[in-house]
């Protein structure tokens, strides 16, 4: 039989009071809703607990114009995903740092910026962007199945690191009937072979301007989209400094238009190296007048703006923003 327990917390925020509901056992939690000058310690607790959180109204009116004004064009040209898992009904649009320069400020956004780096940073000493995708969801696709993002790695990443911090940013309104984002708040701390019960399932409905932040671990999709409109989401996602990225930054935002960004982006592309022996180069033309061993930064022009740290077998940290590298 249904049980209906309700539980009043004293949140300061203005999100409703949690109802929690026990279906047989199996709790259900509605995604909490925080407003956008919460602080990266109520991002983080909400993530803790559940696995996802919703930041009301983050963005103004102007800026999504703007943002959805400079990706039409390439959303035009892109064709629907050819699988069920992509959408078929579904299109899907990268290369957003190079192509839309609104979609800079928002990977760059501090609050969110600050959150990402915070929850990844116990795993990691750099954190990089992931992906930049719009996900523009028509009527009549049917919601993608469940999953956990990190699978992306397989399952060599022990669960005790979370690798990956995410964002969906809704730049139409994100309802039940247009496919909000779909969440099993809690299935962050489940068993990966574990499934979900229908009930569990809840949706990410929020307004233009909202963003959706959600763990690498936690079950989650596109919905189905019922209504006569699409839906467009601008997906932002940043992982660990020593993980393969979703979207090849590198050839997505190749090194001539990486030299005009701020250091901050270009680095979180993975223009700088993820440690002291973990991503340099060496010119595949020129001779090493001086090192062979380039910091990625040489490319665009400049020096790091702070060397890469070795961590030594006692646990200090070698800083070698002194040692000579050109
Ligand atoms: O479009 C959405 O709401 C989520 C999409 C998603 O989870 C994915 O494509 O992996």
């Amino acid at each position: 039989m249904l049980t209906i327990a309700i539980i009043i917390t004293s949140f300061t925020l203005s999100v409703p009071a949690p109802l929690f509901i026990n279906l047989g056992g199996n709790f259900i939690m509605p995604l909490q809703t925080l407003t956008a000058d919460a602080s990266t310690d109520q991002i983080l607790a909400a993530l803790e607990a559940d696995g996802a959180v919703i930041i009301a109204d983050v963005i103004d009116q102007d800026t999504v114009k703007k943002m959805i004004d400079e990706v039409t064009p390439y959303i035009d040209k892109t064709p629907m995903g050819n699988d069920d898992f992509s959408g078929r009904k579904t299109q899907r649009t990268g290369a957003l740092v190079a192509r839309a320069p609104t979609c800079r400020d928002l990977i760059t956004h501090r609050c969110i910026l600050d959150a990402a780096t915070t929850f990844l940073e116990p795993f990691t000493e750099k954190i990089l962007l992931h992906l930049t995708q719009t996900i523009y969801i028509h009527p009549g696709n049917p919601a993608q199945p469940l999953h956990r993002d990190r699978l992306a790695w397989g399952t060599h990443i022990p669960q005790s690191i979370e690798p990956q911090f995410n964002t969906i940013w809704a730049l139409t309104d994100f309802t039940i009937a247009n496919g909000a984002t779909r969440c099993v708040p809690g299935s962050h701390r489940w068993d990966w072979k574990q499934r979900a019960e229908p009930e569990q399932i809840e949706q990410a409905e929020m307004s233009t301007g909202s963003v959706f932040l959600y763990t690498g671990s936690v079950l989650h999709s596109g919905g189905e989209n019922r209504s006569n409109a699409a839906r467009l989401g601008l997906n932002l996602t940043y992982t660990l400094g020593w993980l393969r990225q979703e979207e090849n930054q590198y050839l997505s935002c190749p090194p001539h238009i990486a030299k005009t960004l701020d250091p901050e982006l270009q680095e979180l592309l993975g223009y700088t190296q993820g440690n002291y022996a973990l991503g340099y180069y060496s010119d595949p033309e020129e001779g090493g007048a001086g090192s062979d061993i380039l910091p990625p930064e040489m490319v665009l022009g400049r020096k790091p703006r702070k060397g890469p740290t070795l961590a030594s077998t006692e646990g200090e940290v070698i800083d070698f923003s002194e040692v000579e590298q050109i």
